[in-house]
């Protein structure tokens, strides 16, 4: 291992819902490493306030608006970021969403979008970027799973099912690409503090804190939350070369939440 094994210079790298929220942070992290980073959003007025963010950091990022369930889509913007920027060295499939519904109030309709963005997605970019990457000799992709990749709870059926779906996804990119020097992991990020967890984090009527917010804070060992940014260095070194040997593995960055027991209520 050399000096420069954690660096991402001049390498492309592709992060997916990127924005704001954890997508934001992996792309400003592997910037501080020395990637060009190009995103994308749904609507144009996200990618400009994107835009606007990431210059605010000192970042000349690339944004474009991209429905990742849409494959026309993808393969249309995957060509125009080859054209444009350059071959992608880097994808993390970041952009999900999540409905909490008691499983058995879901529509199907509602499923199937969670699915769609958080399984489906991730699958039409990987097979988009992934030939470039086979032309290049080397790649790199990192899915963004969940501790649901692991463990349900009420009302996360759907996205329990998108992100266990996405670790063996995961695996089997892993499996399927490795002989080309691409590797494929996936992080699994425990509570972050973002506008995805913000209802379970909400302050209630009383100005108690919420039920979910305790719970999680007591099984955490650290005692807290995690922030976007804790995810900024497991996703360099996934990205980079220091990684090149580790694939088809999950990484959880979730403060050591699975290891722990937790905490006897005070
Ligand atoms: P977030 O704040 O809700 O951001 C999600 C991003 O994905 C948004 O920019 C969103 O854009 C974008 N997006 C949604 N649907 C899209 C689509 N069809 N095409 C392109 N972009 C789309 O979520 P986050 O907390 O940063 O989470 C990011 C990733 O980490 C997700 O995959 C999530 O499941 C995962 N994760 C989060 C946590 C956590 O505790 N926060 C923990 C584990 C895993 P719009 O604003 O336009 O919808
Ligand atoms: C929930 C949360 C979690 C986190 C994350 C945990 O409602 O349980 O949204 O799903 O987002 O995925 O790793």
């Amino acid at each position: 291992m050399s000096s420069t094994s954690f660096s991402l210079e001049g390498k492309v790298a592709l992060i997916t819902g990127a924005s704001y929220g954890i997508g934001f942070a992996i792309a400003r992290a592997m910037a501080g490493a020395g990637a060009t980073i190009v995103f994308n959003d749904i609507k144009q007025e996200l990618v400009d306030k994107g835009l606007a963010a990431y210059k605010e950091a000192g970042i000349q990022a690339h944004g474009y608006v991209c429905d990742v369930t849409n494959e026309d889509a993808v393969n249309a913007f995957v060509a125009e970021v080859e054209a444009e920027v350059g071959t992608i060295d880097i994808l993390v499939n970041n952009a999900g969403i999540i409905k909490r519904i008691p499983m058995i109030e879901m529509s199907a309709k509602d499923f199937r979008q969670v699915i769609d963005i958080d399984l489906n997605g991730p699958f039409i970019v990987s097979k988009a970027v992934i030939p470039g990457m086979i032309r290049k000799g080397h790649g790199k992709i990192i899915n963004i799973c969940s501790m649901m990749s692991e463990f349900g709870r009420e009302t996360v059926s759907a996205y329990a099912a998108a992100k266990g779906g996405l670790k063996m996804l995961t695996r089997n990119i892993a499996s399927e690409y490795g002989e080309y020097n691409i590797q494929c992991n996936g992080i699994g990020p425990g509570y972050i503090a973002t506008p995805q967890t913000a209802p379970l984090r909400e302050k209630q009527p009383d100005g108690s804190r919420h039920p979910f917010d305790q719970f999680i804070v007591s099984k955490t060992p650290a005692g807290r939350w995690g922030v976007a940014e804790d995810l900024g260095g497991p996703a360099v070194f996934l990205a980079s070369e220091a990684s090149d040997f580790v694939n088809g593995q999950i990484l959880y960055v979730d403060g050591g939440i699975q290891a722990y027991i937790g905490k006897q209520p005070s």
